[in-house]
Order: C-alpha cells, then structure tokens, then sequence
C-alpha cells in the first residue's frame, strides 16, 4: 500500500538535521511548508519553503501559542485521500494534502531539566505540535510523521526505496511511535506539575517514559528488554554517560541502580564511602577516610561475591581506588566523576564498564516508584526515611555508645537497600555480613552470620567480625529468635523499628543477652 509524499510540513525546535532533510526532500520533488523559525532556517539555506500562515491565512499569534492550529493544517493532515466528501471538503476550503509531518516538540524536558520556573516551563508545552502528531498518526494510511530526528535517515531511505513513495507498514511504525513520544510528552508535563503540586504518590496517573535503548535481552536471554527514561533527568543511571566497557545488560542496570541510590545515602562531604552490589543486594558497604580505604572494607566484607560485582561510589574515582578496582573481575562501576589518572587505569580494562554522573542521586527526592503486577501497576512514594540519633528510643538497660551509635546507624541505611528480610552486621563503618532476602527474619540473621564467619575464614581472622559488631533489622523481630542469633554470633547493640506484639520478650532477650539496642519507629522494607 505505496503513498507517494508530495508535500511535507516541517516544524522543529531541535533544527539539527533541518537543513539536510529539507534539501533531500526538495531534490525528490517534495513541496515544503513550514513555521516561523524553521521555514527561516530553510530558507537561508537557499531553500524554497511556503509558510504555515499562507496555508492558514492566519498569522502566528500570541508569542507563537497559535501558529499551525487551523483547519488549513489540520485538514491536510487528517483527510481521507480515499474519501470523496472529504476531498470535496478540501476543495471547496482550498485545504491541500500533508503527506508527511516532520515535527519535534518545545523542549518541555530539558526545560524542566534546567531549572527553569513554572511560567517557563509552562510557556514551553507545546500544544500545537502534539496536535499535528497526534492528526497525522491517525491517518497513517497516507500520512507520514516523523517526531525523531533519527529517523531522518530512514525516511529518505524508505522513499528511495519505493520511488518517492512509502509503505503503509512503514507509515503505521511512525505512527506507533509518534503516540508514544506524545504520551512520554504530556507524562512529563503531568510529572512536573504532580511535584510542583507535591502531590503523593497515589494521585499521580501518568506512566509513559522514553526509549532509551534497545537491550540485547533482558533478565536471562529468551527474555526481549530496553531501556527508558522517566523524561525527569534526575541524576542515576538512566542519565549516566558511560565512558566505556561493554553494553549495559538488563541486570547491570539493575544493579548499578541499586548500588548507587545506596551509596548516595552518604554525603561525600561528610564521608567516603563504597557498595558493591550482587543481584540488587550489597556483598559489602564501607565508609572510608578516603575512597580507597571505604573500597578495601567493602570489599573485604565478601570477597567471593564481589567478584563480578557492581561498585558504586560516592565521591569521583581517583587513581588509587581504580588500582584496587581493576584487580577483580568487575561488571561495571558507577560515580560521580573520575580523574584523569583513574580514567587511564580503567581504560586497559576495555570490557569494563564506567558510568559517570554529575552528581548523586538525591536520595530525599519525592519520586514514584513504580512496581508491575500482573494487569496493573503498584504505585508508592519512593522510602526516602531516615532516622537521625534523636529519632532512636533505646529501650535496652545499657545503651550504645557513641561508636556503636555511628555503627548503627551505618547499618541502618544499608539495611533500607537490602532485600526484605534484612539483616546487616557491621563493625567500623563496614558491614561483616549481610543477610538478604530470606522468608524468615532468623534465617536472615543465619545467613548473615554465617557471611561474618566465611569472612573471618578469607582473611584469616581470629574471631569471626561479628564479634561486637552492630546489628540493623530492617523490620522488627517478631520473636527474640532472630535477636539471639545474633547475639550469639557475638553482635552488642542492636537497630530495628520495634512495634512487635512480642516487643517485650525481644527488649528482655536484649537485657539478658547484655545488647543495647534502640528504636527507629521507621521499618525499611523492600522487596
Ligand atoms: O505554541 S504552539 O503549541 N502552537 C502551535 O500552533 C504550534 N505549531 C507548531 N507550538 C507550535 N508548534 C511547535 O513550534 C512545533 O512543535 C515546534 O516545536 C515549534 C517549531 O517552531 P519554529 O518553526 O517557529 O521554530
């Protein structure tokens, strides 16, 4: 089903590539009609182009606001070529055919991205452009739109191919894809003023994001995957450049998400500090007096799982970290900057990746997360907790001192990125043994313990790190089971919501054991 394209509006903000497909057009014979700004480019490149407002008879009004929303355009756009009331409706209005539509819209995004204030931002909604995609995807039976500077090229090639003609599968492609970036488009807008309305998470409605790459496949490889971005261009990977090593995978993606929302938990100014993640979950977290330091304790916490690991940081990799990086197979390493010299050590390691960002996540950021359930979405505000010293209640007859205070702490935070169930050890700002994801709290404790020993047995310790370590549950035990297993494992002061039914055997067990322990009121779940 071949329709020939005689005549195409172009409407652009981002000009590039304007000149190029105009001038490639006009050599097939295609008529250009165009709006102010582009049809100037056009035409100063020595193009012949017919303004919008000789088809409207209208002239562009109001700053812009109302420039191609006429029947003029609209009607060229939507008529069926096939229809004979509607080419008698042409005829008797003097409204000739739009083949194609070349459109990108005012950059509500990066506008948004910059800072901008709300008139700007609201000046930069594009109304008329969306209009025009939205008519011309409709009738891709005999109307081409293109909304992606990319597709230039494909466009020319397509036409090329059928002699000056395209295909309807061809048509309805663009199309598909046309909604989507009108869709991405009023998501955004409806995203932006959902913060500026600071409205919680249950009253947002919009979902469509932007492709941002294809995958080669997604969790295991007979799963299809891509990327996209939520249009919000917050710090994190999804905005990350990558400096080199291979595509990113599904999981690495993932993972390095994880990572870095944990170690943004900790202010680079305050601190460095280190997370090499494995399967969504942190093998070792450490803060340092510098990178490298932080970088040696989480990786010592589980040196077998750090082995093709995520390593996120949260201070610019310098030449020493990068040194102790590249001594172990890593996927991929995530942070806000490297130097010079860091760079040059990871460029002998070409398989690995390196994602720079401008700065950290913001882990305060009122964001939506989304989760799929099957036929639906599950919609929350992001956890962006946390507790300061004076929120803890100690509820034990000792209380931690200032160094297990601090260690609590630490273990906390990590705990809010752990798999529910979580338990998180931790002595000296690093954690010795993390337990993850376990149907049962005592098995978490288990599982972490058992980390604290196997870490003990690699660096050939004399007691296992557990011994006076800090202990962080990320909900609160609901027996003392749990509680004791960690003070057998040799745990002193412990860190949990509270607020079980059995609180009192817990608070007692603790008072036998000889921990001290506090409160948070807060639970961290996350599954
Ligand atoms: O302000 S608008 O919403 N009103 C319109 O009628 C309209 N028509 C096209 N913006 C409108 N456009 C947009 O103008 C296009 O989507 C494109 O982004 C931009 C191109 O303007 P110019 O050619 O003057 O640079």
């Amino acid at each position: 089903d071949l329709h020939p394209v005689r005549r195409a509006l172009l409407s652009v903000s981002d000009k590039t590539g304007l000149i190029e497909l105009g001038q490639a057009l006009s050599e097939r014979g295609v008529e250009l009609l165009s709006t102010g700004g582009s049809a100037k480019a056009l035409r100063d490149a020595g193009l012949t182009v017919k303004d919008v407002s000789d088809v409207t008879g209208f002239p562009e009004m109001m700053d812009g606001r109302v420039k191609t929303l006429h029947p003029g355009v609209h009607g060229g756009l939507l008529a069926l070529r096939d229809n004979d009331a509607h080419i008698a409706a042409m005829k008797e209005h003097g409204i000739v055919e739009i083949d194609l539509l070349v459109v990108n819209l005012y950059p509500f995004e990066a506008t948004v991205a910059k800072g901008a204030d709300y008139d700007t931002c609201i000046e930069n909604i594009d109304i008329g452009g969306p209009a025009m995609i939205r008519a011309a995807a409709k009738n891709h039976g005999f109307v081409n739109v293109v909304v992606d500077v990319e597709d230039y090229a494909n466009l020319l090639g397509e036409l090329d191919q059928n002699d000056g003609a395209t295909s309807s599968r061809f048509r309805k492609e663009l199309s598909q894809k046309a909604y989507a970036r009108t869709a991405a488009y009023d998501s955004a807008v409806s995203n932006w003023m959902a913060n500026a309305l600071e409205l919680a998470a249950p009253k947002r409605r919009a979902f469509a994001g932007e492709l941002k790459q294809t995958l080669r496949y997604g969790e295991n490889s007979h799963q299809t995957a891509a990327f996209y971005t939520d249009g919000s261009n917050r710090p994190g990977v999804a905005t990350a450049t990558q400096l080199q090593g291979k595509e990113l995978s599904y999981n690495n993606i993932n993972d390095t998400d994880a990572a870095y929302e944990l170690v943004a938990e900790f202010d680079p100014a305050e601190t460095a500090a280190v997370a090499i993640v494995k399967h969504a979950n942190p093998c070792g977290v450490a803060r340092g007096a510098t990178l490298s330091e932080a970088y040696q304790k989480a990786f010592d916490c589980d040196r077998t799982s750090a082995f093709g690991g995520i390593v996120a940081l949260n201070q610019p990799l310098d030449a020493e970290t990068a040194t102790q990086i590249v001594e172990i197979f890593t996927e991929v390493v995530i942070a806000p900057g490297a130097s010079d010299a860091a760079k040059a050590i990871f460029a002998a390691k070409k398989n690995l990746r390196l994602l720079l960002t401008d700065s950290l996540p913001n882990p305060r950021a009122p964001i939506v997360a989304y989760k799929q359930v099957s036929g639906g979405l599950l919609v929350q505000d992001k956890d962006v907790g946390s507790v300061a010293m004076d929120d803890l209640k100690v509820v034990t007859k000792v209380a931690p001192t200032d160094e297990q205070m601090q260690d609590l702490l630490f273990a906390w935070k990590v705990a809010k990125h752990v798999k529910s169930n979580a338990i998180v050890y931790v002595k000296g700002s690093a954690t010795v043994g993390v337990g993850a994801g376990q149907m049962s709290r005592l098995d978490s404790a288990n599982v972490a313990a058992s980390k604290a020993q196997r870490m003990a047995d690699v660096l050939e310790l004399d007691v296992s790190p557990a011994k006076g370590s800090a202990v962080a549950s990320d909900a609160f035990f609901p027996f003392a089971d749990g509680l004791l297993e960690a003070a057998a494992a040799g745990a002193s002061c412990v860190i949990q919501p509270g607020g079980s039914m059995r609180d009192n055997e817990v608070i007692a067990a603790a008072d036998e054991a000889g921990l001290a322990m506090v409160f948070t009121s807060m639970r961290h779940f996350r599954h």
